[in-house]
């Protein structure tokens, strides 16, 4: 079995303390980051994924396998970030209302920060009215959502709106993504950008706040 392969068993049974160390062993044969994420460890989430939907592992089973994702690319985050040019610019994220999934949100914000840019994390379940508050008060260019059930992907269209209503919306940039979401989806609702993965979340994000 390969070390790639390892880590992805070893993510599915939930074992942070064997992903951690295999991790750092990955890292230190050459394998990149970047690598390690894509072979090893997201591979794992998806096959979980799978599995929940067949009934064959249930939310115990997934919550341990989601602690051993996080603890590994915890060992990953100072190898994901960017390096040159630092970006300028302040960013509030955040898993909307009604949604506990966070591990990609953590990832889009581990690389929006290697990218330079100063992230407000608010967590998970966060209700419209304090995406837009936080922007204001705390004077970022983006606010960016994540949403990984269709039940809660509508609150997207919440936070537009209340941008709108306390008349941020010409001022801060609307990022959204996520399983469900789509490209369509964020045109429909009038959001500025969709991206599929955390690493073009930061690149446009970048791209929004230097435009
Ligand atoms: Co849940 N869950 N879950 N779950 N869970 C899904 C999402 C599901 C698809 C599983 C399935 O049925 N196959 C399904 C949703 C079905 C649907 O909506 N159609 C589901 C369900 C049903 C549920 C519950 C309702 C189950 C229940 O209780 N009966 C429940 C809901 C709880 C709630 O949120 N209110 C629930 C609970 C949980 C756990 C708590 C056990 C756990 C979350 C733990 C945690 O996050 N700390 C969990 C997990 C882990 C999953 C799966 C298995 C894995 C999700 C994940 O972390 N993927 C998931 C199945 C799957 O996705 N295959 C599933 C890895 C992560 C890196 O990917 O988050 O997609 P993702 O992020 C990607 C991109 O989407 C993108 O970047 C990342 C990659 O680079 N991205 C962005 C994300 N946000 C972005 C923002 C951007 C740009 C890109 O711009 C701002």
């Amino acid at each position: 079995m390969s070390i790639l392969q390892e880590i992805s068993a070893n993510v599915q049974i939930g074992k942070a303390k064997i992903v951690k160390t295999l991790v750092q062993q990955a890292l230190d044969e050459g394998i990149s980051a970047q690598q390690i994420l894509t072979d090893g460890m997201l591979p794992a989430m998806s096959i979980i994924g799978e599995k929940f939907k067949n009934n064959e592992v249930f939310v115990p089973e997934v919550l341990v396998a989601a602690r051993a994702m996080n603890m590994g690319t915890a060992v990953l985050k100072p190898h994901l970030a960017g390096e040159g040019v630092q970006a300028a610019g302040k960013v509030v994220i955040g898993t909307v209302e009604g949604d506990l999934h966070d591990i990609g949100k953590n990832l889009v914000k581990m690389m929006l920060e290697g990218k330079g840019l100063e992230v407000v994390d608010l967590g998970t379940d966060v209700p419209a009215a304090k995406f837009v508050q936080t922007a204001i008060d705390e004077n970022c260019q983006i606010i960016c959502l994540s949403a990984l059930l269709t039940t809660t992907m509508n609150v997207m269209a919440d936070v537009v709106k209340a941008a709108e209503e306390a008349g941020i919306r010409d001022k801060v940039k609307i990022m959204v993504g996520g399983a469900p979401v789509t490209d369509a989806f964020c045109q429909q609702i009038g959001a500025d950008a969709y991206t599929s993965d955390a690493a073009s979340a930061a690149d446009k994000a970048v791209e929004l706040c230097a435009g």
